[in-house]
């Protein structure tokens, strides 16, 4: 068998996995598809016709040239002409409309992979070279099947999502690990799918740090709440602090406390005390960022975050992820929807990184102190809406990948970004600190 088949092979099975997760996640009543849960998504029959207007987009035009199927959809989907909170009030595809539209698009979109040959899949046509427009569509589905799921748990409504079982934690060990000073490569490699926003790979300088080894975990963070750290102004930016105000935000979103002390959260609907030693998640940067500042430490830099992450200081390489190059297996990290859940702190030591750090990929994103800019020599592709557009002093990196998302569409170098206000995402954080000069 050949590369070129082999490729083709691994992005089709790919695509037939994608697609079963995103019919999965709509696999409820109609009502539940075509209502919006939250102003802050979109109805779940949008992200599903979005997905395949999406690839049709890309692989059927883009790539292949071909001649929109349905002209009139496009401006429905599109996610810049009109804005979450007024697409349930469009003329959208009712949801067995949208399932056979996509699967239309589907069809067309494995026949133009048949016929792509080792002169597209190895040469000089960015859309083509190493299946890019295919891992662009796959990457996207699984980011929206993502938000299905950020949707559905808003939706409060219990019986829509299956669980799994994950690897038990290991307490004990120690809570930082020293990244010492020195130079790294940041940004994406050889690895055709990689978006823009990765590259170009740069050299980045970095004095000696301090990263926690794990995400901390939802009792380090009930000890801020219990604090009285959502009531102490000296720990929030003056922002995050009128945000937190008006809010009246008291506890990360889907916590409750209960009368008589400890507490809980709704998980897809149903109630359960809160696991102490699971990562927290659905707190916004200002949370992230208060509770670093009360516990004396900070967030660390995306640079700090990549290094600790994916650098490999005795090869003096950038690896793809904490543990190597292998693709993500059930010991290295929680992803891909095994389980509703984050899996508890040092439930991957085969996970960690050269650095020591764990749960680095997997679990929950992980917010960082810097906002989502261009790497010098940035260039737009293949559009500015992808990227380019959210670049500025408005959204804050997030980096790693949730337990939510699929292993295609995450890596160390990966960027994701949100404002600084977003809960509903599957984030949370570590902390980071410099060293003194006698630590390193
Ligand atoms: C990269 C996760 C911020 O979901 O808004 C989806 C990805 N871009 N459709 C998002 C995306 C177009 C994006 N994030
Ligand atoms: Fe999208």
């Amino acid at each position: 068998m050949t590369a070129a088949t082999r490729l083709k092979d691994r992005i089709a099975a790919e695509l037939e996995e994608g697609r079963g997760r995103s019919l999965t996640y709509t696999d409820i009543d109609d009502d539940l598809l075509v209502r919006q849960h939250s102003p802050l998504m979109s109805p779940l029959v949008w992200d599903l016709a979005h997905v395949g207007n999406y690839e049709e987009l890309w692989v059927l035009r883009a790539l292949a040239g071909a001649e929109p199927t349905r002209p009139e959809i496009d401006t429905l989907y599109d996610a810049f002409a009109h804005p979450r909170k007024e697409r349930p009030l469009l003329p959208l595809l009712g949801p067995a409309e949208a399932r056979t539209y996509i699967a239309g698009v589907r069809g067309r979109v494995l026949d133009v992979l048949d016929l792509m040959e080792d002169g597209d899949l190895y040469g000089h046509d960015p859309l083509r070279a190493g299946g890019f427009a295919f891992g662009l569509a796959l990457q996207h589905e699984h980011q929206h099947g993502e938000t299905m799921l950020a949707t559905l748990q808003l939706s409060g409504r219990p019986g829509l999502v299956r669980d799994g079982a994950l690897p038990a934690g290991r307490p004990g060990g120690p809570a930082e690990v020293l990244v010492p000073a020195g130079p790294f490569r940041m940004g994406a490699g050889s690895d055709p799918w990689a978006y823009d926003n990765e590259r170009p790979a740069h050299e980045v300088d970095l004095p000696a740090y301090w990263i926690d080894r794990l995400p901390v975990t939802c009792g380090a963070f009930a000890a801020f709440a219990e604090d009285g750290g959502y009531d102490d102004p000296r720990w929030w930016v003056p922002r995050g602090w009128r945000w937190r105000v008006r809010q009246g935000v008291t506890a990360p979103l889907y916590w409750t406390r209960e009368p008589g002390g400890g507490w809980w959260r709704s998980r897809f609907g149903r109630m359960e005390p809160v696991p102490p030693e699971e990562p927290v998640q659905h707190v916004s940067w200002y949370e992230a960022d208060a509770y670093a500042r009360w516990a004396g430490r900070r967030l660390p830099t995306e640079a700090e975050w990549e290094k600790a992450c994916g650098w490999d200081p005795r090869a003096g390489r950038a690896r793809a992820y904490p543990w190597g190059d292998a693709v993500p297996g059930p010991g290295h990290a929680n992803l891909g929807h095994r389980a509703s859940r984050p899996a508890p702190a040092g439930a991957f030591p085969a996970g960690a990184s050269r650095y020591g750090a764990e749960q680095m990929i997997g679990d929950v994103w992980e917010w960082t102190g810097s906002w989502f800019v261009p790497y010098p020599g940035f260039r737009a592709f293949p559009y500015r809406e992808y990227s380019e557009v959210f670049f500025g002093r408005d959204h804050r990196v997030l980096r790693g990948g949730s337990w939510a998302t699929h292993a295609l569409a995450v890596r160390a170098c990966f960027r994701n970004w949100d404002l600084p206000i977003r809960r509903q995402i599957f984030a949370g954080f570590r902390c980071a600190r410099p060293a003194s000069p006698e630590e390193a």
